[in-house]
């Protein structure tokens, strides 16, 4: 038996990740930690990577000082984000298995030869539909919601996520219900309630038509929603508690938001959406939004 130790980003992808490596060694004492690409330097500043035979990183697009800090023999690092990709070089000791992947869940998945192992269809379904919802293809109707009730746990999310769906996807019990339909309701009240700025700015030398708002949950809906009733390019969502900036286009428009992310907010993600800190640069340009009525 091997200690392995995941340490995985706060999201639906990373909690899947970890869910993933843990049933595909099930012979293992396999614990976890939870970060985001923000807090990691100081969250692994005390970690001691030699008390584990294997420690696993997953979901996290690392920047070079972040791989310096955890580039020893016994970690692999499994990530799916473009600006890792260009990197990945910087590991000498490490093995990183970073690849242009749909989601993190579905790299490790592929990785570890899941498909191999003794799986319930129930759990393939879920590793298809955090795949699905990670992508944002979308394709299956439960993607959402399952995002959405992973985000309504307060705590540690991961283990009431292994909890509810280490087994697999069965649909969603009363409890989860609700907790659907105290969401719907906290969207309709942003949209009734909260104010939506909009204008143009410029972008290497475009101008793109771009919307902002305050929001504290639910950004991908919020965002889509903006998207769809105003046909702006991009919105700008800050989370003023969080210290944190979320950006998401929309389809049409060309814009590489991981990019703009790491300029703009030293932050990343992918092309249709990404996140970063709350910054000066951010404030000022949201200053040449006008609150729309
Ligand atoms: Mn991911």
């Amino acid at each position: 038996m091997r200690n392995i130790h995941v340490i995985t980003d706060a999201d639906l992808d990373g909690a899947c990740s970890f869910l993933c490596v843990k049933l595909a060694y099930p012979g293992d004492n396999i614990t976890y930690s939870v970060t985001t690409e923000k807090k990691f330097l100081e969250d692994i500043s005390s970690f001691t990577f030699h008390d584990y035979d294997v420690v696993v990183i997953s979901d996290l697009n690392l920047k070079e000082d972040q791989i310096k800090i955890c580039d020893f023999e016994n970690v692999v690092v499994f990530d799916h984000h473009s600006e890792h990709l260009d990197i990945v070089n910087l590991y000498k000791n490490a093995k990183p298995i970073v690849k242009d992947y749909s989601s993190c869940t579905n790299l490790i998945y592929d990785s570890l030869k899941m498909e191999q192992k003794n799986l319930s269809n129930n759990q393939k379904l879920l590793f298809k539909i955090v795949d699905d919802y990670d992508s944002y293809n979308l394709k299956i109707p439960f993607s959402k919601k399952l995002n959405q009730v992973f985000w309504s746990y307060n705590g540690d999310r991961v283990e009431k996520f292994v909890k509810d769906f280490g087994n697999g996807f069965f649909g969603f019990n009363e409890f989860q219900k609700n907790a659907l339909k105290i969401i719907e309701n906290k969207i309709e009240r942003f949209f009734k309630e909260e104010t939506i700025h909009r204008g143009n700015i410029k972008i290497g030398g475009k101008s793109y038509d771009v919307a902002g708002v305050m929001v504290s949950f639910s950004p991908n809906e919020i965002a889509e929603r903006i998207i769809d009733e105003q046909g702006v390019d991009f919105v700008i969502m800050i989370n003023i508690k969080g210290k944190s900036v979320y950006m998401r286009r929309n389809k049409n428009c060309t814009l590489n938001m991981g990019k703009l992310a790491s300029v703009l907010i030293e932050g990343g993600g992918h092309e249709d959406a990404a996140g970063g800190i709350l910054n000066d640069s951010i404030i000022n340009i949201t200053k040449l939004l006008k609150p729309i009525s």
